[in-house]
């Protein structure tokens, strides 16, 4: 299978992100996590990684506002030239609602405009990490639009919680939104697995009938992100009748999850897209260090069969995870299926 992969991940290493109550912790999403999986792969007989092609910004603009991605492009020269103390991490400490804010023009606003939260840690790095996690995505999907039956994007960082115009939980660009949406002049589905809502894929699609969003997680009436992924968002518009949730219990086994991957492929099924993209984040894994979902390393790999069973052509892009010792074993797991 082939896997898409840049080095350029290494330089957006966080020092630290900050969890409910200001408590400073070491940024779980790290470089390592890309290590174990590219050492799981390289022990099959079937990985092949390569390089991504870069695509240029145009797909990136067609799912994100051009003022967002010109802030990412330029923060952190901006904030070196400001005086504050420490300057390891740009992390603002206001953020803007969206009831009728004005658009800011300081960097201190921007910031607090474009980001959702403490945990999309912004170092020197992470623009062109975020860039060329995107162009795995969409050289995954490019092979998979040239006839693979599927394709790997090994993308760090993550990207199904930024949306149009925000970066949020270790995301900035949506890889799994470009991708789709670069497949999609036919009709393209996109099943995200993560144990957290995909939030900001779900903000890019919500409006759309030629992209069917499904999401699988946590329920947010008591996990991140908080303000989507409930049971009665359904799209809106043209969209409406094209995103899906199932908001899921605490302590969710197996059987309990593959029953609602079963009603998600039948949407999916019904649907009849062209493409399929999996927005897998593996810490639906029950010893995930940020999950309450139960799955089992079987039951990663059981998702994947069913999943498979679907037999279109498939683009797998990674999202979360942070069992590192496990996430290699479990990322073979799902991929083993579809090789
Ligand atoms: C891509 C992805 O999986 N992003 C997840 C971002 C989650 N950030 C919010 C973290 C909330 C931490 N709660 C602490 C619970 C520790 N047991
Ligand atoms: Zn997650």
């Amino acid at each position: 299978m082939k896997t898409f992969y840049s080095e350029a991940h290494r330089k957006h290493d966080p020092p630290f992100e900050v969890f409910d109550g200001g408590l400073r912790v070491p940024y779980l999403e790290n470089p390592d996590r890309m290590d174990r999986i590219l050492n799981a792969l390289s022990k099959t007989d079937w990985a092949e990684v390569i390089e991504p092609t870069d695509f240029g910004l145009d797909p990136i603009y067609a799912v994100h506002d051009k003022d967002y991605i010109d802030f990412l492009a330029s923060c952190w020269t901006e904030w070196l030239d400001t005086d504050a103390r420490d300057k390891s991490t740009l992390l603002p400490s206001t953020f803007a609602l969206r009831r009728h804010p004005q658009k800011p023009t300081s960097l201190l606003g921007r910031a607090g405009y474009f980001m959702m939260d403490l945990s999309a840690c912004i170092v020197e790095g992470t623009y062109h990490a975020a860039l060329a996690s995107a162009n795995c995505a969409l050289s995954a999907a490019q092979a998979v639009a040239n006839g693979e039956r599927s394709a790997f994007a090994l993308c760090r960082p993550p990207g199904h919680h930024a949306g149009k115009d925000y970066a949020a939980g270790y995301c900035f660009i949506n890889n799994a939104s470009v991708a789709a949406n670069w497949l999609s002049a036919g009709k393209v589905a996109l099943l995200d697995i993560d144990y957290h809502c995909g939030n900001g894929t779900q903000d890019i699609f919500y409006e759309r009938n030629d992209v069917l969003t499904i999401s699988i997680h946590a329920d947010p009436n008591f996990e991140y992100p908080h303000f989507a992924g409930f049971a009665d968002e359904m799209g809106a518009g043209a969209g409406l009748g094209f995103h899906k949730n199932f908001p899921l219990e605490k302590g969710t086994d197996n059987a309990r999850y593959l029953s609602a991957v079963e009603e998600a492929l039948s949407l999916i099924r019904k649907f009849a897209p062209k493409y399929l993209v999996v927005s897998a984040g593996m810490d639906i894994y029950a010893e995930d260090p940020l999950g309450t979902i139960k799955v089992t390393t079987d039951g990663i790999r059981e998702i994947g069969r069913r999943i498979s069973a679907l037999g279109l052509p498939t683009v797998i892009v990674m999202e979360g995870g942070y069992n590192n010792d496990a996430l290699g074993r479990n990322i073979i797991g799902i991929l083993g299926e579809f090789k």
